[in-house]
């Protein structure tokens, strides 16, 4: 792995750390460590939940343009895969993901925190899809996520504009969940997600999946998937622990594993 980006876990929560100052440009070494931290993450079981952080100052300031701006055609078709692999690994993680936004989340570094479940943002932050200022469109995911997140006519204005929304716009479409001041981003977003450590793990899994794969189908396919996962729970210790929990009358919560 390498030190740009960094699975930190404590007390359940798993933190990976874009770490490459000063803008936490998105080279390959650290979409390469991307994909190795959500890898890690997914199988550690001391891992319930994540957050995506890149620090006090900022999130990420996008793809490493002047490493792209050499690139051809045809390198870009073999490391365009690439670019979709770190934010499929994030999306993928089956696990609560939250992204700690301070300062810019632009181009890829948006697209970082498109993949997570929620975003927590700075009140000075600033998010945007800037691409096309470069001449070219959001290459890992930009132009699904944020089109599914807050709709095509705003997701269109963002990308044709490559403007800038500040952290009150980005709450207001819907592109961030929560605003809070600078100093209190990290600690908000580890809030949002300590609730699942020591949950039902499965349970919280294969919810996810079933929401994020039923997006994807029309509402009868999203029903089968519901059904199956549904139904694979009752071979789950959680789903036993659960339910004889509340015959038991058991005060507070089921004590999961
Ligand atoms: N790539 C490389 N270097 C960068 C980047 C970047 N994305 N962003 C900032 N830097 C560098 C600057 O060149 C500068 O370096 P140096 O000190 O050597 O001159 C240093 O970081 C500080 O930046 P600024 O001096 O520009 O700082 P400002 O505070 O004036 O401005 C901004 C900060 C607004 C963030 C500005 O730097 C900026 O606009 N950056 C570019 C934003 C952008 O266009 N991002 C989209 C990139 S393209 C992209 O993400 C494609 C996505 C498709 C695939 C995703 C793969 C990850």
């Amino acid at each position: 792995m390498t030190d740009l980006v960094r699975l930190e876990v404590e007390g359940g929560i798993g933190t990976i750390r874009l770490d490459r100052p000063p803008m936490n440009a998105l080279n390959a070494e650290i979409q390469h460590g991307l994909v190795a931290a959500c890898r890690e993450a997914a199988e550690r079981r001391d891992v319930a939940a994540v957050v995506v952080y890149g620090g006090e100052k900022v999130f990420a300031a996008g793809a490493d343009i002047k490493e792209m701006e050499t690139m051809s055609y045809t390198d870009m078709v073999d490391h365009s895969a690439l670019l979709q692999d770190f934010t499929k690994a994030l999306a993928g993680l089956p696990k609560p993901t939250v992204a700690a936004v301070t300062g810019y989340a632009l181009g890829g570094g948006c697209e970082v925190a498109l993949a997570c479940d929620w975003r927590v943002a700075a009140d000075d932050a600033k998010l945007g899809q800037p691409e096309i200022t470069l001449g070219i469109i959001p290459g890992a995911g930009g132009t699904q996520r944020l089109a599914r997140l807050v709709g095509p006519a705003k997701a269109k204005d963002l990308v044709f504009s490559g403007r800038f929304v500040d952290a009150q716009e980005a709450l207001a479409i819907g592109l961030v969940d929560r605003v809070v001041p600078a100093a209190e981003v990290y600690a908000t977003a580890r809030g949002l997600v300590e609730r699942y450590v020591g949950g039902p793990a499965y349970a919280v899994r294969a919810a996810k999946e079933a929401i994020d794969r039923g997006l994807e189908v029309d509402l009868e396919t999203g029903l089968e998937i519901e059904r199956t996962l549904f139904a694979g729970l009752f071979a789950t210790r959680d789903r036993a622990t659960g339910m004889r929990h509340f015959v038991d009358k058991g005060k507070g919560p089921a004590p999961f594993e």
